[in-house]
């Protein structure tokens, strides 16, 4: 089944990860260097079925991403709540406020000037992707270059972007983990892709991450007239957090199922022109959720 050397990797890292503690100061059992392969052939997705993921909102993050925005508001229109932490925690701690999370939400998505106050999140993704300033003052769309390049010269060895923008990292809310993501045209034109990620929450991040970059391969591939091919994922520090080895356990109890299938049902003239409802996920019928917290 394609998800177990996920689970296998999740194992390895419970049975013999090295426990250490953490930034977060919750403490993780971590294993260095992984490789996971996920063949999108026919429309396979890397969504798992050890439990439920929310597909919808990795893929609304990957949209996000896409638009070059590094403000939550529109994250939180859309219902999507996975990048509240950090805003929240920065106005808890300037204003001394004990704000909840559910009004800190509401503020942002009702209050322009508000939003724009406290809803940033720094240069994050979106930032680099599509506007990466040089040093010679210009703005590089490292997205618009990539679907150019996969049109033009798909034998390229130089299609790729990249987030870690050294001396822009001190003012972004985290650091990129996704880092890196370099493609790769196959005879027959099949679009592969390797995802480097240098930090990876295993129970949490990781599932949303291999979303996020199978929407974004089947997105690249539609714009140059190409089919999906593998996703080579790449981790570097691959952790479970002390508080998540339960459910790691629970996950591993589970069997996978069948594989879920996801598709386009549209194609944009533009990679900027997709909306969630481009997306379609069909046979999906995973075990029921694992809920665990997030370590911010
Ligand atoms: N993390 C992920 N995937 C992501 C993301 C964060 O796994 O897409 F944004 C996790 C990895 C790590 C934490 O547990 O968030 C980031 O912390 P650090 O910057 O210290 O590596």
């Amino acid at each position: 089944h394609p998800e177990q050397p996920y689970l296998d990797l999740m194992a390895q890292v419970l049975g013999r990860g090295d426990e250490r503690l953490d930034r977060t100061g919750v403490g993780t059992r971590s294993l260095f260097g992984a490789m996971l392969r996920f063949d999108l052939a026919d429309g396979a997705a890397p969504i798992l079925t050890t439990k439920r993921v929310y597909w919808k909102t990795a893929v609304k993050e990957m949209l996000w991403f896409l638009t070059g925005g590094t403000n939550i508001q529109p994250l939180l229109r859309d219902n999507v709540r996975i990048w509240t932490d950090w805003p929240l925690d920065a106005y808890r701690r300037e204003t001394g406020e004990e704000i909840a999370q559910e009004e800190f939400e509401r503020r942002i998505v009702t209050d322009d000037d508000f939003a724009a106050r406290w809803g940033e999140l720094g240069p994050v993704y979106g930032k680099q992707w599509r506007r990466w300033l040089g040093a010679d003052g210009r703005e590089y769309d490292q997205i618009a270059e990539l679907v150019r390049t996969l049109r033009e010269n798909p034998t390229s060895r130089r299609m790729l972007f990249h987030a870690w923008n050294v001396p822009e990292l001190g003012a972004m809310a985290l650091p990129p983990c996704h880092m890196v993501y370099q493609y790769h045209v196959a005879s027959g034109g099949r679009l592969n892709c390797l995802l480097y990620q240098r930090s990876v929450d295993l129970l949490l991040g990781a599932p949303f991450n291999f979303v996020g970059a199978a929407a974004l391969q089947l997105m690249l591939a539609q714009q140059a007239g190409l089919t999906p091919g593998e996703l080579v994922w790449v981790g570097g520090d691959v952790h479970l957090y002390l508080n998540h080895l339960e459910q790691a356990r629970e996950q591993l109890r589970r069997p996978p199922r069948t594989v879920p299938r996801m598709r386009l049902t549209r194609r944009p003239d533009t990679i900027d022109g997709y909306a969630i409802g481009d997306f379609a996920v069909e046979g999906y019928d995973p075990h029921g959720p694992i809920k665990a917290d997030v370590a911010v």
